[in-house]
């Protein structure tokens, strides 16, 4: 039997025996399809929690009892555990309120609407009294609280920039911070059903389009594109761009009409610029002794910008260092200096190839989502990534978007369908900071770590095991997915679990409305079925199993905006491009907290980036996966002279340390990173010995827990030095 599913990752065909999942193969529509899919094979099988399970000491003493994360689990009943949940969190509100509840529950789950395990949750919660929510993405926080002060559409300018036919047909230069990684345009959250990235860079490369990368690594373009790699410091792209700023106003290379007419601030942002203020104008030397390209190399890429129709691309991970907002700010104000801004193909996207959906022509659908059923009691979301801090400090104030808040006191942390002891920054912080709830429970599919970090574990049906409606708002194609499999052992869907909890706390019909999940799954289609008369009714899409939307037209962002500025303007105050803002200044370089600049006894730079072998840490068992470790660890890259110079040898394993923590991986030599730098992806389930160093190769042993700034409070995982050495085998 074969049975057609969506995942994160792609288009596939479940080849199923005896109820056993025997061979996975990509759907012959995609022409790109992605090996991730591989990981599906073992991947559903091993490490699965086959049965609700309670950390012993909680069971048997109560909470406040053991250390999480060091204690081996008993297996109980359903019944018995959804009671000890229900009870819980009825005790916990009443005593402490719903805001003592944390049910920020970030990740990327897996595909399917309906079965959406954040969605499920917050649903849940809401219907059972409220909780304290999370605000923005781990992914681009700082670039979700900056852009729409900047330039106000910043959903837009993250998901659907000008499209890449438009830049195919008119764009001469392309230049892309954080480069074009075709890795990561395996992906999109939801489910690609066709991968067109690779042929869309493969039609710019034939157009003659000319490639920069600017990048700690040569790899971030793929080789068919021939980009020229300008090695950039990791976290000063603001340095370089300001030197790039700094050409164009001084020789007068900028769009001085385009900035008086769309653009306000821009008087106070040329002073800084020339060091009016700070006597420090930001000169190509300047920019060269922080960002290591050389004064030459950017005054030439300046008037090579400026010469010709340019699109600028910035990676999302230029968010996640610390200061995280500025690269985003800047790259739109030397966008603004080009004054290229809505012309046809030309302007700036933000992550091109960062997902597949990023400059495919879209319309982007409605599709509805699990409704949270009510207002949530709690209005207070804490930003994402200060999840360690709000834990070990309730109470405290702390400063976010131009205001200041105070962090709940949590006393009990629900999760479902994420992964924090991968996707944290200081993972050994985090373990000390989980400690703190009186009770931490855990839907997962798999032991992870964070499952191993709970009181309560739940087994969750994987997305093989349940039927669900698949699609993304930004791509083309909706799948029925159909179950290709029986629940594993005891699993039951994260949808089960919450009707089972809902109803003991006496909130069943509020979370199910008595409806089936075929029911709610017939109503996640949202006005689709309205936009698309030619859309078949349910019943005939749920048997053709599939369906694709018309492909609609190329667009340009922000051309409506550049022909009438006063009939389209941005959602900003004055409805301009804000180059400065009463409230928070302009663009500017800040010394990061670690950078190469200034490296101390740490002297190299931690990159951690996405895996190009699978999905953050799923699946990280599966077939796919396993094939990229070197001796069962993750690998890390590092430059060839700096190996010869530390005697380190390809497939050595090392040890990368800082005062933080350290982790193990196997050695990669390459001369296509730059020096100084090393390169490790995320996602290597964290295994931490008794001294807390990660065997399996997580960064995030070793990352910076600290906010972007407290404009956005985001992520500064990617702002990391480190030491590395060989591991020698122990003697005897
Ligand atoms: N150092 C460093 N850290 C990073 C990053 C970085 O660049 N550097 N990147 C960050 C970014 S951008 C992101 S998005 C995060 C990603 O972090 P996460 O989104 O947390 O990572 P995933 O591995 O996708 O975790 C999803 C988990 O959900 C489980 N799951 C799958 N389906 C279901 C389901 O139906 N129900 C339930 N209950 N569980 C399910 C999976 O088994 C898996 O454990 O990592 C962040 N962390
Ligand atoms: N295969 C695969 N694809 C994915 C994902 C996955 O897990 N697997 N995750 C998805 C998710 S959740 C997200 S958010 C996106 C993330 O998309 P991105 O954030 O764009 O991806 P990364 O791979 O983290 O980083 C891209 C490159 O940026 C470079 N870089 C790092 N720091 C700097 C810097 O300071 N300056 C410059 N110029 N370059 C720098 C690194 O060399 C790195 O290879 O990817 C998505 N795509
Ligand atoms: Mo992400």
């Amino acid at each position: 039997m074969i049975v057609r599913t969506l995942t994160h990752w792609g288009l596939y065909d479940c080849h199923v025996n005896n109820g056993e999942l025997v061979d996975v193969t990509p759907a012959p529509e995609d022409p790109d399809p992605s090996p991730i899919g591989r990981n599906l094979l073992l991947g559903n099988s091993l490490h699965r929690v086959s049965r609700p399970a309670v950390r012993r000491s909680y069971l048997e003493q109560g909470s406040g009892h053991g250390v999480r994360g060091k204690e081996d689990f008993v297996e109980v009943s359903w019944d018995d555990a959804l009671d000890l949940i229900a009870n819980e969190l009825a005790r916990i509100r009443e005593q402490h309120g719903p805001a003592s509840i944390y049910g920020g529950s970030y990740g990327w789950a897996s595909a399917g609407r309906f079965h959406h395990a954040q969605s499920q949750l917050h649903r849940f919660l809401t219907c059972t009294g409220g909780h304290t929510d999370s605000v923005n993405a781990y992914s681009y926080a700082a670039a979700e609280v900056i852009l729409p002060k900047v330039i106000g559409h910043y959903e837009d300018l993250l998901k659907a920039p000008t499209s890449w036919p438009r830049i195919i047909e008119h764009a001469e230069m392309m230049v892309c911070f954080g480069g074009l990684p075709l890795r990561n345009a395996q992906i999109t959250n939801g489910g690609p059903g066709r991968h067109v990235q690779q042929a869309y860079l493969k039609a710019a490369a034939e157009k003659g389009i000319r490639f920069f990368n600017i990048s700690p690594q040569a790899t971030d373009c793929p080789g068919f594109l021939n980009a020229r790699w300008l090695p950039v410091r990791p976290g000063t792209d603001v340095a370089l761009m300001l030197g790039l700023a700094y050409t164009l106003i001084t020789r007068d290379l900028y769009d001085e009409p385009f900035i008086a007419r769309y653009c306000s601030g821009f008087d106070i942002f040329r002073e800084y610029v020339l060091g009016a203020l700070d006597q420090t104008p930001k000169t190509p030397t300047w920019a060269a002794e922080r960002c290591g390209i050389a004064a030459t190399d950017i005054e030439q890429l300046a008037g090579d910008m400026a010469s010709h129709r340019t699109m600028i691309s910035l990676s999302w991970s230029l968010s996640r260092h610390q200061h995280g907002e500025q690269p985003y700010w800047m790259g739109i104000t030397l966008a603004a200096l080009l004054g290229q801004i809505g012309l046809p193909g030309c302007g700036i996207g933000l992550g091109y190839c960062v997902e597949n959906k990023v400059g495919k022509p879209v319309e982007r659908h409605n599709l509805a989502h699990l409704p949270r059923g009510g207002m949530n009691s709690v209005s207070e979301a804490v930003p994402v990534a200060r999840i360690a801090d709000m834990l070990l400090h309730p109470g405290q104030p702390y400063s976010f978007n131009g205001e200041s808040r105070c962090y709940p006191d949590i006393r009990m942390i629900y999760w479902a369908g994420g992964n924090p002891f991968h996707h944290h920054q200081d993972l050994n912080r985090l373990a000390l900071a989980w400690q703190k709830p009186e009770t931490v429970v855990c839907h997962e599919l798999v032991w992870t770590a964070t499952a191993r970090h709970a009181d309560i574990v739940l087994p969750i049906a994987s997305s093989l095991e349940r039927e669900d409606i698949g699609g993304a708002p930004n791509e083309d194609i909706l799948v029925a997915m159909k179950q290709v499999l029986p629940s594993f052992d005891e699993a039951r869907t994260d949808y089960a679990v919450f009707s089972g909890l809902a109803q003991r706390l006496g909130a069943g019909d509020a979370f199910t409305e008595g409806r089936s999940t075929r029911d709610w799954i017939r109503g996640d289609t949202g006005d689709t079925g309205d936009r698309y008369p030619e859309m078949p009714a349910f019943e005939t899409f749920w048997e053709q199993g599939e369906y694709l939307f018309p492909a609609p037209a190329a667009h340009d962002l922000f051309a409506d905006f550049r022909a009438d500025p006063m009939r389209f303007p941005l959602a900003t105050p004055d409805g301009k491009i804000q180059l400065a803002t009463e409230k928070f200044g302009h663009a500017t370089w800040h010394t990061p907290h670690e950078w190469l600049g200034e490296p101390g006894i740490h002297r190299f730079h931690l990159v951690s980036h996405q895996p190009a072998s699978r999905l953050h840490s799923q699946l990280d068992q599966g077939e796919f996966s396993q094939l990229s470790k070197i001796n069962g660890m993750e690998p890390i890259t590092i430059n060839a002279s700096d190996a010869t110079e530390l005697g380190l040898q390809a497939r050595d394993t090392v040890r990368v340390f800082n005062d933080r923590g350290s982790f193990r991986a196997g050695l990669i030599i390459s001369d296509a990173i730059m020096r100084g730098v090393l390169s490790i992806a995320t996602g290597a389930w964290w295994q931490p010995d008794e001294s807390g160093e990660c065997h399996a190769g997580n960064p995030n042993a070793v990352t910076l827990d600290r906010g972007t700034s407290d404009i956005a409070q985001g992520p500064s995982a990617l702002t990391c030095l480190v030491s590395i050495e060989k591991l020698e085998p122990p003697l005897g």
